[in-house]
């Protein structure tokens, strides 16, 4: 009998109350690993009253900053003591291979004891104005309660990047995961419980997105949502947010642009390419699904992604070995696999995978696809395919493939691979991309900011600013003369 798992609200297991639950499914086995209760309108209300009094309760209000630093940075040490338990958990939840886990692991706690640290460095400011008697400053307070939708490809990671923020601000946290992967957030609230954030400071409310999320977003208890989705999602959550006058972070697709100049290091770039886009079988935001390659490197760098594509050692992502694991669900090797054929019929050529390669295991597997003969305007190259599946087209000039990258709806991430200074930073410049990297992919920080240009996001992730996101500014003043006004 698989495990099930309630909600989690105001520091308890909840049942949900239309007492209905759903399954998870091992991608890579399809084994049922678990079921989570199947969360609707009410148990969010339930959830939202419950972070509601935990804002106001002077156990977290009247926490000093200093001590909700404390907290973060002993849940950071919590999830280091779990890391382990974590990354398996997360692994046979979405496929991600369990070794790229564990590197998410080793990581992760760094994302908790930098907000840890931040939380008391969060401050306003003194304003001259034109009158001296009157003393004007200004300080940044917590939102209230904050809605964090979040994916399933990264389900710890990303629903950290909001947790982390929004706690060390003094929100409090309304949290619901993807139906595919609701365990290791559960999992994660547990834990903050056990660093010692009071009760109903964070609640999970699993559930299907239209069934729990939409409530979540639509629940006037709520002063901001946070998600990380898809562009289609994210504009109805923006819409909803808009109607109401609340604040929404949001981080969407992309269809990032991976550049390889004549003057690369082509060896190094291919590697780059290869790991731009096959990482996590292609479902990351910043997959650079969009290869541009100078003509005269074009079939060199083609021959040295395919051949490490081909030989991708794809099966079980609990092993050691394996380089590829399945994709997360059968939707998504369904959506991988229509686009690759549409990209065919649309003209291109599949250089190498497309469709399910041999592996034992029964899972939604799906091989490392290199698409050539194809041209920015296709389907393939302007939608977010979300899988292990490179474009790759030559281009002739920096000018043009500047043209070419920027052509686009997204704006999420960009790589460029040049051995000329001046070059990488005139393309860093005039990329429409809110990350940009070059000789490298795939960087990131909790330090460093992150914001999705166009229709890849709106408000920042990451770093200092990432802090505003979950503050409101507000302006005193006080009057210093003590005669008539
Ligand atoms: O996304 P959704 P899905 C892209 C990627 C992928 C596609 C579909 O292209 O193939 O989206 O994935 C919740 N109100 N990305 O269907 O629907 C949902 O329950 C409120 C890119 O999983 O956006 C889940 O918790 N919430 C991406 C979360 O939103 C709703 C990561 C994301 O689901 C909702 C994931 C609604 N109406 C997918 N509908 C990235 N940027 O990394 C759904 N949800």
């Amino acid at each position: 009998m698989p495990e099930r798992y309630d909600h989690f609200i105001n520091g308890q297991s909840v049942a949900p109350l239309e007492g209905e639950y759903f399954e998870s499914t091992n991608p890579a086995t399809l084994e049922t690993l678990y079921s989570a209760a199947r969360g609707t309108a009410a148990d969010v209300d339930a959830a939202v009253q419950a972070a509601g009094q935990a804002f106001h309760d002077p156990r977290w209000r009247d926490l000093s900053p200093t001590k909700r630093g404390h907290l973060l940075r002993r849940l950071g040490d919590l999830v280091g003591e779990h890391a382990e338990e974590l990354a398996r958990m997360e692994s046979q939840d979405n496929g991600k291979l369990l070794r790229e886990m564990r590197g998410q692991l080793t990581t992760l706690p760094e994302y908790l004891y930098y907000y840890a640290g931040l939380a008391d460095k969060v401050q306003g400011s003194q304003i001259p104005t034109s009158s001296v008697q009157m003393l004007n400053y200004t300080q940044r307070e917590a939102l209230g309660v904050v809605g964090a939708i979040t994916p399933w490809n990264s389900p710890l990671t990303l629903t950290t990047s909001k947790l982390s923020p929004a706690l060390a601000a003094g929100n409090t946290l309304v949290i619901k995961p993807s139906e595919y992967t609701s365990r290791t957030v559960l999992r994660l609230a547990e834990l903050a419980t056990e660093a010692g954030f009071p009760d109903g400071v964070i609640n999970v409310v699993t559930g299907y997105g239209t069934e729990a999320g939409a409530p979540l977003v639509d629940h006037p208890g709520i002063a901001k949502i946070s998600f990380t989705g898809s562009t289609a999602t994210g504009s109805a959550i923006a819409a909803s947010a808009a109607s109401r006058f609340i604040g929404c972070t949001l981080e969407l697709g992309g269809k990032s642009p991976n550049i390889v100049f004549e003057d690369a290091d082509v060896s190094n770039a291919a590697m780059g390419v290869i790991a731009g886009i096959f990482a996590a079988a292609g479902q990351t935001c910043i997959a650079g699904s969009r290869v541009f390659a100078h003509r005269s490197i074009y079939e060199e760098l083609l021959e040295k992604v395919a051949e490490r594509a081909r030989s991708i050692v794809i099966g079980d992502p609990m092993l050691e070995t394996t380089e590829l694991g399945p994709l997360a669900f059968a939707a998504q090797q369904e959506k991988v696999n229509s686009y690759v054929e549409l990209g065919v019929s649309e003209g291109a050529t599949v250089l190498t995978g497309g469709g399910r390669p041999d592996v034992e295991l029964p899972g939604y597997f799906y091989a490392p696809t290199v698409l050539t003969g194809v041209n920015n305007c296709m389907r393939v190259t302007r939608e977010e395919i979300f899988g292990p599946v490179a474009a790759i087209m030559p281009f002739d000039s920096e000018e043009e493939v500047l043209g070419l990258a920027n052509d686009t709806d997204y704006g999420l991430a960009a790589g460029v691979w040049t051995q000329n200074l001046a070059r990488a930073h005139r393309m860093a410049r005039r990329l429409e991309a809110g990350t940009v990297w070059v000789n490298t992919y795939r960087a990131m920080s909790p330090m460093s900011p992150r914001q999705g240009f166009k229709n890849s996001g709106v408000g920042i992730e990451h770093g200092l600013e990432s802090m505003n996101e979950y503050t409101r500014l507000k302006s005193v003043w006080i009057n210093t003369d003590e005669g008539p006004v």
